[in-house]
């Protein structure tokens, strides 16, 4: 594979970027034509941002699985597509070659349609991190049901929703998944959710821990026996289903500052086309390099930079099971010597955990594989990033931090590996094509550079978010309501005196927790289910570790006396209600909540508690019970 369209210097990187905005449709058009298509688009783009409705390569007819596989046959065949690393260092690892990538997936293929799964019905996958989520993916994407993969770290509760949400009919899970030294029961954790979901009407279970498990007549079928059936019924062929360019590919289930997870959905060609684009580009990636994202293929930055993104550019991928810490903190680095990592991507939350260990775990490490370095998820702090260049990168590596979003579908700002300038704690520049924008409270475009903003895109870029699924409507309050003709995202922004992007973090109700994207108030309403709680607020609160943590002020009633057990007692029940990463950092029982006199509540006032700024509070003059605010600061924990 080579890649035409891959930028060489910081010149060339100006003048590709001024074209995609003089003619953003020439631009994407000829990046466009180095795929395959079964019939090429009759026009680029349509747009408005009032609907909203956006379609790229219009009247385009392709199956991504075309361009992650089929293409590579003929020049990459026996080269690794996928090299997976066990949570169990001990246990084989196992490389799949473009050719036995394209073999699995055919046949799961072949395994869905026997199964009843049809082009449009949509799929959900819980499962750890093994190569067959992988396969999974592509098995759905090549017969055009859409796939939705939900974390292995959420609760059956939160199945449940997305389930019935999503309106899916067909599940694919494991008996259970190794994280660390705990086994997660995937399976049981299904068969809870699927007490609220009669209408799954298929469960293939993949067999990886031997958790036992219940699999239900007439449900639940093994995985193993399905593909032995497509095995013996001879034509091991599946060929791929044509799709349009706008056709959904998947749902990925994020969290808002209102109500529940909503249920993005990205469509087939522009999504393919932006993450090959922003992989190679981004990473700079070399034919024969091996990238390692560690993320979970369960969020957007798997979906992107382990599955679509590397395989439609040919690229090696390593799949990694387990956790940075187990069996010890030198994991990632005994990973990246061992399969001589080129490209190693990851979030600022595990480099400051791994920080934590000193370098120790460094010791007889030498990581002279590494290229380039990367980060996603949350703003990266200065130490944390000379810490990364220093020790990891060894002064030598570029390190790109690559800001994007679910919604997004690939890195918008980030600095291109050793091609343009890395600034520690800037995503720098945007990408081609991507036109930010800062804006003041009132909508006002804040124009110069040494400003302050929230952050909005001024034009689409192939891969932005096409609806929430099942409530358009929600999609256009959410994200192109607050300003006029412009994607609102959510984050803060600073550009500095020479025009580069620093993110600042959201400037919504929305969490960062270990560069997870938590809703307050899902926590709150999480919270609020327990019979002993009248009413809760939560906040973020800086995190040494997780960037942010979740600090609840809670109003109890109906106490057993001992305020650790009812602590532990509330945490069960977000655990219970949306999973584990929910999980509150602390609990603070309080009197009251500072409310306005209409009785909104001031969270203003309670991030200041929680961050431990108790001089400034500014204005409380306007609250209902001021005096409440001195009973919440005595108890700050
Ligand atoms: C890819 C991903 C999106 C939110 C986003 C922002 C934060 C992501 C960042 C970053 C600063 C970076 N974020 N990358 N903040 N610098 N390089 O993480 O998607 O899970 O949807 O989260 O994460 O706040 O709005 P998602």
């Amino acid at each position: 594979m080579s890649y035409p369209y891959q930028i060489k210097s910081f010149e060339e990187y100006k003048s590709v970027y001024n074209k995609s905005v003089m003619d953003p449709e020439g631009f994407w058009g000829d990046i466009a034509g180095h795929f395959y298509w079964r019939k090429r688009w009759d026009k680029v783009l349509n747009w408005n941002f009032k609907d909203p409705k956006v379609e790229w390569f219009i009247g385009g007819r392709l199956n991504i699985t075309e361009n992650c596989l089929d293409r590579h046959l003929g020049s990459l065949g026996n080269k690794p597509a996928i090299i997976w690393e066990p949570n169990d260092p001990e246990e084989h690892h196992r490389i799949l070659t473009y050719r036995e990538l394209h073999t699995k997936v055919v046949q799961f293929a072949n395994v869905l349609k026997n199964n009843g799964v049809q082009k449009g019905d949509r799929v959900c996958l819980y499962m750890g991190m093994v190569p067959e989520l992988a396969i999974a993916v592509l098995a759905c994407a090549r017969i055009g049901a859409i796939h939705s993969v939900i974390f292995g770290g959420f609760s059956a509760q939160s199945i449940a929703d997305r389930l019935m949400d999503a309106q899916a009919e067909y599940v694919i899970t494991c008996d259970g998944a190794y994280r660390g030294n705990k086994e997660i029961p995937l399976k049981s954790v299904i068969d809870d959710a699927l007490v609220q979901c009669r209408f799954v009407k298929r469960v293939i279970v993949l067999t990886r821990t031997r958790t036992p498990v219940s699999m239900i007549k007439g449900r639940d079928v093994w995985w193993e026996d399905e593909i032995r059936k497509v095995e013996t019924m001879g034509n091991p062929d599946c060929p791929a289903e044509e799709m349009d360019s706008e056709d959904p590919l998947f749902i990925l289930y994020t969290s808002g500052s209102t109500g529940k997870p909503k249920g993005v959905v990205h469509t087939c060609a522009g999504y393919m086309v932006y993450t090959n684009y922003t992989f190679v580009n981004t990473f700079q990636y070399q034919p024969g390099d091996i990238h390692f994202c560690t993320a979970d293929i369960g969020w957007i930055t798997g979906h992107s930079y382990i599955v679509y993104g590397p395989l439609s550019a040919g690229a090696t991928t390593l799949l990694f099971e387990g956790i940075p810490t187990w069996p010890d903190a030198g994991r990632f680095w005994e990973v990246v010597d061992k399969y001589k990592v080129n490209v190693l991507y990851t979030a600022p939350t595990a480099i400051r955990s791994l920080m934590g260990f000193g370098l120790g775990p460094l010791q007889g490490k030498q990581l002279s594989s590494l290229k380039v370095l990367g980060t996603v998820g949350e703003p990266i702090n200065e130490e944390a990033w000379h810490w990364y260049n220093e020790n990891i990168g060894k002064g030598r590596c570029p390190i790109v931090d690559t800001w994007w979003q679910t919604e997004t579908g690939g890195v918008l700002i980030s600095n291109m590996a050793g091609v343009t300038p890395a600034k520690p704690s800037y995503a720098t520049l945007p990408m081609p094509g991507v036109q930010p924008v800062l804006v003041d409270e009132n909508g006002k475009e804040i124009t110069g550079n040494n400003v302050s903003g929230n952050l909005c895109i001024r034009f689409p870029w192939p891969s932005i978010i096409r609806t929430t699924y099942g409530d358009h409507e929600r999609c256009r309050t959410n994200y192109f309501s607050a300003y006029e003709n412009m994607y609102f995202t959510g984050d803060g922004c600073y550009r500095d005196e020479e025009g580069y992007y620093r993110i600042t973090g959201r400037v919504d109700d929305v969490l960062n927790v270990s560069g997870h994207r938590i809703g307050t108030a899902e926590v709150e309403n999480a919270i609020n289910m327990h019979a002993g709680v009248v009413e809760s607020a939560v906040v973020g609160y800086p995190h040494d570790i997780k960037g942010q943590g979740i600090y609840c002020f809670v109003i109890f009633q109906g106490s057993h006396g001992d305020e650790n057990l009812n602590r532990q007692d509330i945490t069960q029940t977000v655990s219970r209600i949306i999973g584990p990463i929910a999980k509150p950092d602390k609990i603070q029982f309080v009197p009251g909540l500072p409310k306005t006199r209409s009785g909104k509540i001031m969270r203003r006032i309670l991030r200041k508690i929680a961050e431990g700024e108790m001089e400034n509070l500014g204005d409380t003059s306007t609250l209902l019970d001021p005096a409440v605010v001195d009973e919440i600061k005595k108890g700050k924990l």
